[in-house]
């Protein structure tokens, strides 16, 4: 009942709603819907409540709960099932712990903070309380463990289109998982993967964005190669002083999984082909010089192309092709590196 009361007040939304109005239309007793105002109150939602007029929701409120990502979703399998938590260490151990455990395909799991947020190769992934997108989605997908790198290819392009509708920003994508603006980071994929030898159990999409990041708001460390969706929004508007609005980060996450539940169902028919296409005309990396950091070795490299199955292809300064699968790029004048 307190989500109905919910949608009126956002179906009104910059109007004052009477308790006795409400009452009569829900057909619940007033002292219900104050009780249920109180509910919702706790959890987050900025409601005025004033004796005389009843019951406003503020715009700003931003909550990510169930009612928030899943109501009226219309994906198949992306985000039917979803779990909020306020406090994590990480998503992606949280996800991996439910996929062993048999959890349906297309799992969501969300949270407005993480307290050991992963990246890449053991690296920390800053993910502070309330100011971003820390999720992980659990897929089952229908490809050899090998085609992994896909996943994170149709990750990005998702992200990439999400980000995109909802806040009319383009970001560009850096081979292998990270989504640029400005030079910037501002966002990280990390795709993990339980497999057998031929065959994949599971893989866990973990999607980090930063959306209503201040510039204050990033440790040091990562103050230089950071940025946040509503700091990109507003760089010219901050300094003239204007007022920079935070996006909503549940219509991202909403429209994330809408955009990953499509490219999920091309890797699944292995049709690829539109948004590798999509990838080549977002990407960053296509045509520039590249270093390549790999566990052995590094060298310089112009990136070429993607394979249709998402690895790099890049020509060597002694004219060799060669495939890239996994590891780190830097790319120059990219976060810092010169
Ligand atoms: C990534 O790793 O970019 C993958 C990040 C994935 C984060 C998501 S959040 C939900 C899910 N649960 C998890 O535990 N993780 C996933 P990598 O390419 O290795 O980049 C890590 C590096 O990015 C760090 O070493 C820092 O330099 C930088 N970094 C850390 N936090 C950042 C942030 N919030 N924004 C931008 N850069 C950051």
């Amino acid at each position: 009942m307190k989500y109905k009361i919910l949608d009126k007040l956002k179906e009104h939304s910059g109007k004052h709603l009477p308790g006795e109005w409400l009452s009569e239309i829900l057909g619940i007793p007033v002292e219900a819907i104050k009780r249920h105002i109180k509910e919702l109150k706790d959890e987050g939602y900025l409601i005025n409540s004033s004796s005389k007029k009843g019951y406003n929701l503020s715009p700003t409120s931003d909550i990510l709960n169930l009612y928030e990502i899943g109501f009226n979703l219309g994906t198949k399998t992306l985000g039917k099932n979803i779990l909020c938590f306020d406090s994590i260490d990480s998503t992606n151990n949280y996800a991996k712990k439910i996929a062993l455990e048999g959890c349906e395909d297309g799992t969501l799991v969300v949270t407005e903070e993480q307290t050991a947020g992963r990246g890449r190769l053991g690296r920390s992934w800053d993910s502070q309380n309330k100011k971003g997108i820390w999720m992980s989605v659990v897929l089952r997908p229908q490809i050899s463990p090998e085609k992994l790198n896909i996943i994170t290819i149709a990750t990005s392009v998702a992200v990439t289109r999400a980000i995109k509708k909802v806040t009319g920003i383009d970001t560009r994508i850096k081979w292998p998982n990270d989504l640029i603006v400005d030079n910037r980071k501002v966002c990280g994929i990390l795709t993990e993967m339980n497999s057998e030898v031929d065959r994949v159990n599971f893989v866990v999409v973990g999607i980090g964005i930063n959306v209503n990041h201040t510039q204050n708001d990033f440790p040091q460390d990562i103050q230089e190669i950071a940025t946040s969706l509503k700091l990109y929004s507003c760089r010219d508007g901050a300094a003239e002083g204007k007022l920079c609005p935070n996006f909503s980060r549940s219509t991202i996450i909403r429209q994330i999984l809408i955009e990953l539940e499509y490219m999920y169902n091309k890797i699944n028919t292995a049709d690829t082909k539109e948004f590798i296409d999509e990838w080549k005309n977002s990407s960053i990396t296509m045509g520039r010089e590249v270093l390549i950091i790999s566990s052995t070795n590094q060298y310089t490299a112009i990136a070429k192309d993607i394979t249709n199955d998402g690895k790099l292809v890049v020509e060597s300064s002694d004219g060799q092709i060669k495939e890239v699968n996994s590891g780190e790029i830097s790319i120059r004048g990219i976060m810092n590196y010169i």
